[in-house]
């Protein structure tokens, strides 16, 4: 996929945001697609996160300037100043807990509302490691010891000592959050931070349908190497971060 003819081209920034449930995997889904670092018992995000990665594409390369935002609702009303001007949103919800894809859909809703009208969003469904080898997902009510899913994070899916099984621990079908995603205009996939599927996947996917032309645009300058075409949206951190910058689409 990679594509280094156009390695001196100039990036393009693209300001993206994390939301949804307090330990969904947001920050691990990060961590994964920055660093291919996965930890089992990640703590829980205080405020938000700033981390940069590169992606490249045939024809361009994007940098990523990702605000990984904090689920606890006590931090909801932060948001808006991470979702503000971006132009990309990744919506997670936790496929083992169907009231996280309740609160996806309405962040979805509030992006729809009030996030720029151009977004490009794409809903989630991480820790599909825990199911995997699922083909008949059925939809179970939420139960009180979900919070209790950070210790699953280190159990190999086969080798679980619980008699439940994987198949039980699915309560988001498949097919379901697809459909919604599909009525709602959303990318939409199933990931792993833990295994790291789907991961490079989702960011290249968002990074195809970012209208990178309408950014360069209305950044001032249509022609990407411009050098007064790097004005970030709102905080600049771009020194902190450069180590990180290892393409990993
Ligand atoms: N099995 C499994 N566990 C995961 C996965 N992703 C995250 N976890 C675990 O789920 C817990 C929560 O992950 P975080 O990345 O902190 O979740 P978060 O959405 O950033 O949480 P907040 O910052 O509180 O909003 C951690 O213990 C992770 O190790 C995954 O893909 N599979
Ligand atoms: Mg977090």
């Amino acid at each position: 996929m990679a594509d280094t003819s156009d390695a001196s081209q100039k990036p393009v920034q693209v300001k993206l945001v994390l939301l949804g449930e307090a330990a969904v995997g947001k920050s691990s889904v990060v961590m994964r697609f920055v660093n291919n670092e996965f930890q089992a018992n990640k703590e829980p995000t205080i405020g938000a996160a700033f981390l940069t990665q590169k992606c490249r594409l045939e024809d361009r390369v994007l940098r990523y300037e990702i605000w990984d935002t904090a689920g606890q609702e006590r931090f909801h009303s932060l948001a808006p100043m991470y979702y503000r001007n971006a132009q990309a949103a990744v919506v997670v919800y936790d496929v083992t807990k169907a009231a996280s894809l309740e609160k996806a859909k309405s962040w979805v809703k509030e992006l729809q509302r009030q996030a720029n009208p151009n977004i490009v969003i794409a809903l989630a469904g991480n820790k599909v490691d825990l199911v995997s080898g699922q083909t008949t997902p059925r939809a179970t009510p939420a139960s009180a010891d979900d919070e209790d899913e950070a210790d699953d994070a280190t159990a190999t899916p086969g080798e679980s000592d619980d008699a439940t099984g994987s198949e039980s621990l699915r309560q988001v079908p498949k097919d379901e959050a697809s459909a919604y995603a599909a009525e709602a205009g959303l990318l939409f996939t199933e990931i792993s931070a833990k295994t790291g599927d789907g991961i490079v996947e989702l960011f290249t996917d968002i990074a195809k349908k970012i209208p990178i032309e309408h950014i360069l645009a209305s950044r001032g300058s249509a022609a990407p190497g411009t050098s007064t075409a790097s004005r970030a949206p709102a905080v600049n951190l771009d020194d902190a971060n450069e180590a990180k910058n290892a393409c990993n689409c």
